[in-house]
């Protein structure tokens, strides 16, 4: 294999920035926030590897399943494919199980994520697919999929995976907005591999965000110690708790953490000084669920048509061209 590198690797200052400038911003919403794609540092992706290994989290394995049976077929409806783009590469193991089933020669694999562990693990998992160049950029999906959109050759397809139910964290406006700026990214004929968790029971919904194992508590807290760390906050982590919710008017699971009493905190390298009420919370993340019905509108609004879909037990993977 071999490897380029695009962007820093470690948090670099323009990073650092970025997140002090937005937990200023967020914290101090109304109501109170912080996004979710802070959740991944080091320790954050490696909570959220043992996510996927919880029996109440399916996603991964159902997706799993559906990637090795049907990676021949997505193969198959596709002109030879040179280049690849994974938004949000995670541990890598979704890109290894489709590109077995891909070309064994000329690919370029591109991945794009804002967590340097997650490059490093996904990297090192598609060493063992060596007929492949990898090319990792440390970047938000928008800046990545910019730069690979002038940067790749024109030869051959392009073919965009965004799976796991990634999209998941975006809401409506944004995952619009983030579609169209994969169609943007692409020529004619290219194509886009999307997974997404469907709308099912509260119950198992519920399970699956708040396990009984308490990783996913786990995995939510890991925010506010990494706002300590890296921003020099005050958080007492023991005094926030996890909680997941079923909002079903906007189709979406969404994980808080509570504030168990009245409580002040500070978060220096923000410059913010910010007292809680007991009960108030901080929004940390929001993962859609989708109906069938949703998809192919969703896809056709930003320029795409929809080629194939493969399903199992409330998960979908979708094929879709670009118009
Ligand atoms: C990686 C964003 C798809 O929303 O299901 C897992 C992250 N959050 N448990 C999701 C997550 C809580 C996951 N995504």
């Amino acid at each position: 294999m071999s490897m380029r590198h695009s962007g820093a690797s470690g948090p670099s200052e323009a990073s650092r920035t970025a997140f002090a400038d937005d937990v200023a911003y967020y914290l101090t919403q109304n109501p109170r926030q912080l996004p979710s794609r802070y959740l991944y540092d080091e320790l954050g992706s490696s909570l959220f590897d043992a996510i996927c290994r919880l029996p109440w989290y399916r996603i991964a394995r159902i997706e799993h399943s559906l990637l090795s049976r049907h990676a021949g077929a997505v193969f198959s409806r596709l002109q030879p494919v040179a280049t690849v783009v994974e938004l949000g590469p995670g541990s890598g193991e979704k890109l290894v199980t489709l590109m077995a089933a891909g070309p064994d020669r000329g690919v370029t694999v591109h991945l794009v994520d804002v967590s340097p562990a997650a490059l490093d693990t996904a990297a090192s998992a598609l060493a063992a697919l060596p007929w492949l160049t990898v090319v990792a950029h440390h970047a938000t999906y928008e800046a990545g999929l910019s730069a690979i959109g002038r940067s790749r050759d024109a030869t051959g397809q392009a073919l965009v995976v965004f799976l796991g139910s990634n999209i998941g964290n975006f809401d409506p406006p944004g995952t619009d907005a983030l579609l169209r700026s994969v169609r943007a990214a692409l020529g004619r004929g290219d194509a886009l591999l999307l997974g997404t968790d469907l709308v099912k029971p509260e119950s198992e919904l519920l399970l699956a965000y708040d396990d009984p194992l308490g990783v996913t508590a786990a995995f939510n807290r890991n925010l506010l110690v990494r706002v300590n760390r890296e921003l020099d906050g005050d958080f007492d982590v023991n005094q926030f708790s996890h909680r997941a919710v079923w909002n079903a008017p906007a189709s979406r699971v969404e994980m808080h953490l509570v504030s168990q009493t009245r409580q002040r905190v500070q978060v220096r390298g923000s410059r913010i000084d910010i007292t809680f009420d007991a009960g108030e919370s901080v929004w940390t993340e929001s993962s859609y669920k989708y109906r069938l019905d949703d998809l192919a509108p969703m896809l056709d609004r930003a320029g795409f048509r929809v080629t194939g879909l493969w399903q199992e037990s409330g998960f979908a993977l979708t094929l879709a061209e670009t118009r």
